[in-house]
């Protein structure tokens, strides 16, 4: 599958800068083109200076806003975020033709941390406009949710990621979440090892986007997942996963594959890689409420077996009864067996909730906040109405 990816604001476009990294790899290990285009939008323009792989001209790292910023951001503001979109939204969708084979991509990803202002206000407005523009073409939208501390610190966090969620929910096709706070590990030195973070959340796609583009018999499955499997899947609120299990690389002459014990031990690193891409999906969520799920094996082509394929179905059947299940296989590594997974139509997210109902609270707040800062304003005003100007 090919995604034209459009980052917006600071973690947007850091993270789409991993996905243009992702398209490198894959094109240098495997000769596949996953993202034919990958855009940075932000209203800060060191933040575009500072990213490594996406191309460097103005039609890729787009300065949006600039008059109304100075190119310094908008200050966690999402509403000036969603205004200056509004304005500038043109100077992206034209850009967005200046992908090579623009013509070839299957679908739009665009990414964004709700909490922020500019990547949280502008992807609900950006994601509206290439739907109208590109009707026939899914747009998707991957949103990084706060890490805990950020969210007890700042009321404002968890009010713009309320109103994010809610305005990219009625505008995507799919809105796949991505929570900061689940990619803190205990192996990690920094808290806020964010490069790290980002290589972790675009590592799924990786398979998941390859195994329909291979062209090499060798390299293509059983059954093959493409473009249309996934697009079939994505809709709604959706998780995502990826589970990895060490295949022992040298067997003893002895040791077939298709020999029983053998054969249950593939079935349990299988399982096992399973078991590891739910634990580690990139929201919390209830398998049991997911209304359509999807997974790929990827693992030599010699360690799979319809045995396999039909365990895990099994497997994934149990833990998700009310899903739509498809799967593919992808004969491409050597010595592990990847798991890919995605959940998708997500009947019920906690952590959505949970923003939903603190941000009613905080509603009332925050405007009252508005006024009386505006009030304050026009008291100064009143206050300097009988001073002459020299303007
Ligand atoms: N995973 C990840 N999260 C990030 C990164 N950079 C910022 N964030 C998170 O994104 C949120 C802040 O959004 P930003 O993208 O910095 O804000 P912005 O869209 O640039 O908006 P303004 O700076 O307010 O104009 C916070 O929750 C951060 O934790 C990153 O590189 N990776
Ligand atoms: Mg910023």
């Amino acid at each position: 599958m090919k995604l034209v990816v459009i980052g917006l604001g600071q973690c947007g476009s850091r993270v789409a800068d991993e996905f243009a990294r992702l398209n490198k790899r894959a094109r240098a290990q495997r000769r596949i083109e996953i993202c034919p285009g990958v855009f940075a939008v932000n209203t800060d323009a060191a933040d575009l200076s500072g990213l490594a792989t996406i191309k460097s001209d103005y039609q890729h790292r787009i300065l949006i806003g600039g008059r109304k910023t100075g190119g310094h951001g908008v200050g966690k503001i999402n509403e000036l975020g969603a205004e200056v979109a509004r304005e500038d939204v043109d100077k992206v969708v034209d850009a967005l033709r200046s992908a090579k084979r623009f013509y070839e991509t299957d679908g739009f990803l665009l990414v964004a941390g709700a909490a922020g202002g500019t990547g949280s206000g502008s992807i609900p407005i950006i994601t509206q406009h290439i739907k109208e523009r590109y009707p026939d073409k899914p747009v998707y939208a991957l949103v990084i949710l706060p890490f805990e501390h950020e969210e007890e610190t700042e009321e404002r966090t968890i009010y713009n990621t309320a109103v994010c969620l809610k305005s990219i929910d009625s505008v995507a096709d799919a809105v796949i979440l991505m929570d900061n706070q689940r990619y803190v590990r205990k192996d990690f030195s920094l808290k806020n090892n964010l490069a790290k973070i980002n290589s972790l959340i675009v590592e799924p796609f990786y398979d998941l986007l390859c195994a329909g583009e291979e062209k090499k018999a060798k390299y293509i499955g059983a059954k093959t997942l493409d473009a249309g499997d996934i697009i079939q899947t994505l809709l709604g609120w959706t998780a995502i996963g990826f589970g990895k299990s060490q295949l022992k690389l040298i067997k003893l002459p002895f040791e077939r594959t298709l020999n029983f014990r053998a054969k249950s031990i593939e079935t349990h690193k299988g399982i096992q890689a399973m078991d590891e891409a739910i634990s580690e999906l990139s929201i919390r969520c209830d398998p049991k409420d997911a209304g359509r799920a999807l997974y790929l094996i990827s693992a030599p082509a010699k360690e799979m077996n319809m045995d396999l394929v039909k365990d895990l179905g099994d497997w994934l059947r149990e833990l998700a009864p009310n899903a739509i299940i498809r799967n593919g296989d992808y004969p491409r590594e050597r010595g592990v067996l990847d798991i890919t997974l995605i959940l998708s139509e997500l009947s019920d997210v906690g952590k959505v909730r949970k923003y939903y109902t603190q941000s009613t609270d905080l509603v009332p707040v925050i405007k009252r906040r508005q006024k009386e800062v505006a009030a304050k304003l026009q008291g100064i005003e009143e206050a300097a109405k009988d001073i002459p100007s020299l303007l």
